[in-house]
């Protein structure tokens, strides 16, 4: 008797489309970077978004160093390292956290400003932590399929390279190299979790729900760092997004 079509594992190229399809949850779609893509920040609501998000930048590193130390596999960890040296620099190359730090200041953020972390709101760190413990406590696979979110990080990269110079013309120019560097390093960094992913989780249908699952749960990581940062950084009240609260996501 033939296994009932609910169990039948996707084929790699219906499982990477619905990988894909995750992409309707994007944080791209929050509230609170739609009014970024409109322009419709203040410019302390803009300043108050980089110093939130430097405490998610800064666990990137630690996130991928707990994935490292949780592979066994040498050639993944020759791909994955470029990932720790991507943020934290290396020779010349000062590395995306140091990148993040002068979007600060291009913002009007002083460095202390933005490296003492005293604006952050407990729901970032939450959210962060968050993802760096889920890093630490599964299996590394997991944690790589978990990354995958940086499918639709070009988009949102982009989006503000383009829209930053009319819509805050006041932002200096060098505050977009970190958004510039991310084109191309979330592309080459998509391609081995991608791969990664395909192969682990393509054992069985149950593996490739799983898949979809640990991708929704990042999903939610990043949705839920926007949700906080909207609330620390506008005094918008619920009742002006309910009817956006009430849309499926
Ligand atoms: O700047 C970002 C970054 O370095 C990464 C690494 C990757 C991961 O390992 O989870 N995800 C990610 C993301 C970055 N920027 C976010 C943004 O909106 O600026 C997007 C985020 C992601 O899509 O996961």
């Amino acid at each position: 008797m033939n296994a009932p079509i609910l169990n039948t594992p996707w084929t790699r190229e219906e499982f990477e489309e619905k990988l894909r399809e995750k992409g309707k949850g994007y944080h791209i779609y929050h509230p609170f970077h739609v009014m970024m893509y409109e322009g419709k920040l203040t410019r302390e609501q803009l300043q108050c978004w980089v110093a939130n998000r430097f405490y998610y930048q800064i666990g990137i590193p630690q996130k991928d160093a707990a994935i490292m130390s949780n592979c066994p596999d040498k050639e993944i960890r020759k791909g994955w390292i470029q990932r720790i040296i991507d943020h934290d620099g290396e020779g010349d190359n000062v590395g995306g956290i140091e990148a993040w730090i002068k979007l600060g200041e291009a913002v009007g953020l002083s460095r202390e400003d933005v490296t003492s972390l005293k604006f952050v709101s407990p729901g970032v760190k939450f959210a962060v932590d968050a993802y760096i413990n889920f890093a630490r406590q599964r299996p590394w696979q997991e944690s790589v399929c978990s990354s995958l979110t940086e499918l639709f990080a070009p988009h949102i990269h982009q989006q503000r390279i383009s829209s930053w110079p009319s819509m805050y013309p006041w932002v200096k120019e060098e505050g977009l190299i970190y958004f510039k560097k991310r084109l191309t390093e979330a592309r080459r960094d998509v391609e081995q979790g991608l791969h990664v992913t395909l192969d682990y989780f393509s054992q069985s249908r149950e593996m490739q729900e799983k898949a979809l699952e640990i991708l929704q749960f990042k999903l939610d990581v990043l949705w839920v760092i926007a949700d906080s940062i909207m609330l620390a950084c506008t005094d918008i009240k619920v009742e002006q997004n309910v009817d956006y609260l009430r849309q499926p996501r």
